[in-house]
């Protein structure tokens, strides 16, 4: 296509500075629109980024090398801190910083999102003790990113550091690893919500009331997907590639590990950074810097690969806290009829109902949203606000007490009423 000849700048426009006070309008024809727009992208000190996120989860005992696995993520030459015995991360920490991919040609943007954990996986003792401990933990760390918004993971990093070969203990934890994240069937979604069984205090059925349409049922999300394991293999600088070969043949030719890894699809990954006090040559230093590049690039490519989210309500191990939820929901629900008969206020079974179902719904309030996304608990919540407003609309309750038994799920139940 042929370069369009260049229009010639009007007066306006070669005295044009963005940062001014806008002078008079007038109307200006298509060539000036586009001049003037070419004249605010050149100068524009706000451009738009398209980036791609990615959720990441790291696990691993503490000292195993997962906040130093961030920090050579965001700097290849980072050198760790002089070495402490004490663990430095107490608590879940949210890090979120951008990588440029310029190695394929084309640059793509990451946003990463890295969920770093306090030591998990201590496997001290053996057996059931460690595994629902660790599982509880790992469902608090869950509840964690769902507080802060986090509900969708695109993999899981699972960090040990393995210098003498493969120990009972790192079985252990890889085993127990795979089969708290391993491949989640989707709940199945109920097909209607509960029909009513409220009959008034004259006995006689109510009328049925016109409830409110269903929440559209989730269409399956194209961008859903199993969630990505990886096992990375830590201070992997001190050894040489043949090293890495002989660990990833030991795990691979472990007589009870090989099945998990190859069925849970776990990556096997290594991870180091540069000491460089330890390199008294150049050339050594520089060799070191490169696989250390390397481990990084490997680490960076499964994270950026990992493009499939998983809800993390979805995952089985959450199905006992949704059961919860979900439990705490009915009770409501149950007790929105109950209220609607009641008569007598004072009497002390009505008044222990109360109290039970205000901190009920406050519990449940402070779960947040993010248990609405599970179907089934989405349908049950939907029922919850039909039931909440029939009772809100109760005109023999005093309204002191519609209002305080409906806090906090008053959204959408007073507006409607
Ligand atoms: N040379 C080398 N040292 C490492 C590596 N990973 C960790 N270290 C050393 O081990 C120390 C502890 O590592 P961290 O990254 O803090 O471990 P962590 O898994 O975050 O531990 P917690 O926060 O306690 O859960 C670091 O300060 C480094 O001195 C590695 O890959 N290579
Ligand atoms: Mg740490």
């Amino acid at each position: 296509m042929a370069a369009a000849t260049p229009l010639k700048p009007t007066a306006t426009l070669r005295t044009f500075k963005l940062d001014e006070d806008e002078a008079g309008e007038t109307g200006v024809t298509r060539e000036e629109l586009s001049q003037a727009k070419q004249a605010v992208w050149a100068q524009n000190g706000f451009e738009l980024i398209g980036t791609s996120n990615r959720n990441v989860l790291f696990l691993g005992k503490t000292r195993s090398g997962k906040s130093t696995a961030i920090s050579v993520m965001k700097d290849p030459c980072h050198a760790p801190e002089n070495f402490t015995i004490f663990s430095e991360t107490y608590d879940a920490k949210f890090q979120s910083f951008s990588i440029q991919d310029k190695s394929q040609g084309e640059v793509q943007k990451y946003t990463l999102q890295i969920i770093d954990t306090p030591g998990l996986f201590e496997v001290v003792e053996l057996g059931e003790q460690t595994e629902a401990r660790t599982n509880e933990m790992i469902i608090n760390t869950i509840s964690k990113c769902l507080e802060n918004e986090i509900t969708k993971l695109n993999c899981v990093v699972m960090f040990a550091s393995i210098d003498a070969g493969v120990s009972n203990d790192d079985v252990e934890a890889i085993r127990i690893f795979a089969r708290l994240f391993r491949r989640s069937h989707p709940r199945a979604t109920p097909v209607a919500h509960p029909t009513k069984t409220t009959t008034t205090t004259a006995g006689t059925p109510p009328p049925p009331t016109t409830a409110a349409p269903l929440p559209p049922i989730e269409e399956v999300e194209r961008d859903q997907g199993p969630l990505r394991l990886a096992l990375c293999i830590t201070r992997a600088d001190s050894h040489d590639d043949r090293w890495q070969e002989e660990i990833r043949t030991q795990l691979m030719k472990h007589p009870s590990l090989a099945s998990i890894i190859e069925e849970a699809k776990i990556e096997i990954i290594f991870m180091g950074c540069v000491e460089p006090q330890r390199y008294f040559n150049m050339q050594h230093l520089m060799n070191a810097y490169k696989r250390v590049y390397r481990m990084r690039k490997q680490m960076l490519q499964f994270i950026f690969d990992s493009e499939k989210q998983q809800k993390l309500l979805e995952l089985d191990l959450m199905n006992s806290k949704n059961e919860q939820v979900e439990r705490a929901i009915d009770l409501l629900a149950e007790n929105f009829r109950y209220f609607q008969k009641v008569t007598d206020w004072e009497v002390q079974a009505v008044q222990s109902r109360i109290d039970v179902h205000k901190s009920t719904a406050l519990s449940l309030s402070r779960q947040g949203q993010a248990y609405t996304q599970v179907s089934s608990i989405a349908l049950k919540f939907h029922a919850l606000i039909t039931e909440a407003r029939d009772f809100y609309s109760c005109a023999h309750v005093p309204q002191k007490l519609r209002d305080e038994l409906v806090w906090p799920l008053k959204i959408g139940v007073q507006e409607h009423s």
